[in-house]
């Protein structure tokens, strides 16, 4: 079973994510197991604080060391052999390689979702990987780990519900991408299903998909 922690300020933001239909079945078969570690309770003083303004001034909040510190033991000491993983637009590019390894490495992870401006850079000392889903900034790291954990989770053995749906479809390999896919009705709109699908030349069928499967940028 493949652990994943996520220390995050928002837990309510993957609640609909976690139990989606793909998510739940993995985590009642028991494929994964999900713990969400709310950073707020690991925040200083009354007011649970976890974030304060950088030195040498200049604009925005900084998730404070400390807090983050403390929540990443707090999942290491569930998990002590785990990943340390951050999401930052200053990470390395997530792709579906990446996916399919980290689904079938045995490893568990803890997913660190920052906020505000950033974070103090000494929590570095204790992350394994920084990882970016993209050249974009967003307001927190969540919907990156959503992402990220996503596109692992579906790749776990025992997820897709026994086909090999995963291996041929798109970005298997990192170029190809599926071909066109046509459902009832035949006729919609005044738009046909390509003949050759009704056909039932499973030959000519293969044949037309391998011409029509479009290679990506
Ligand atoms: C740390 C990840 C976290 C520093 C996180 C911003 C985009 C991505 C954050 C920072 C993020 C990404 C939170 N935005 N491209 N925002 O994967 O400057």
């Amino acid at each position: 079973m493949k652990k994943i922690q996520i220390i995050t300020l928002f837990p309510e933001m993957f609640e609909g994510v976690l139990n989606s239909s793909m998510m739940w079945k993995a985590q009642k078969e028991k494929v994964v197991d999900f713990r969400i570690i709310n950073l707020r309770e690991f925040g200083l003083g009354p007011r649970k604080q976890v974030d304060d303004t950088p030195y040498g001034g200049g604009d925005g909040m900084l998730l404070m060391p400390e807090p983050l510190f403390s929540a990443i033991k707090h999942a290491q000491e569930n998990d002590s052999k785990a990943k340390v993983v951050l999401l930052t637009p200053k990470g390395e590019r997530w792709v579906q390689p990446k996916a399919k390894s980290w689904a079938n490495n045995g490893d568990n992870y803890i997913f660190v979702c920052g906020r505000y401006e950033g974070y103090d850079e000494r929590i570095l000392t204790l992350v394994d990987k920084q990882i970016s889903i993209g050249d974009y900034v967003l307001t927190g790291g969540e919907l990156a780990a959503m992402t990220v954990i996503d596109s692992i989770v579906r790749l776990l053995p025992g997820v897709l519900g026994g086909e090999n749906s995963a291996e041929i479809e798109s970005f298997s390999d990192g170029k190809t991408l599926e071909y066109p896919q046509y459902t009832r009705p035949e006729v919609f709109e005044g738009l046909n299903v390509p003949k050759v699908l009704l056909s039932g030349n499973h030959a000519e069928i293969a044949k037309w998909r391998q011409k029509n499967s479009k290679k990506a940028k």
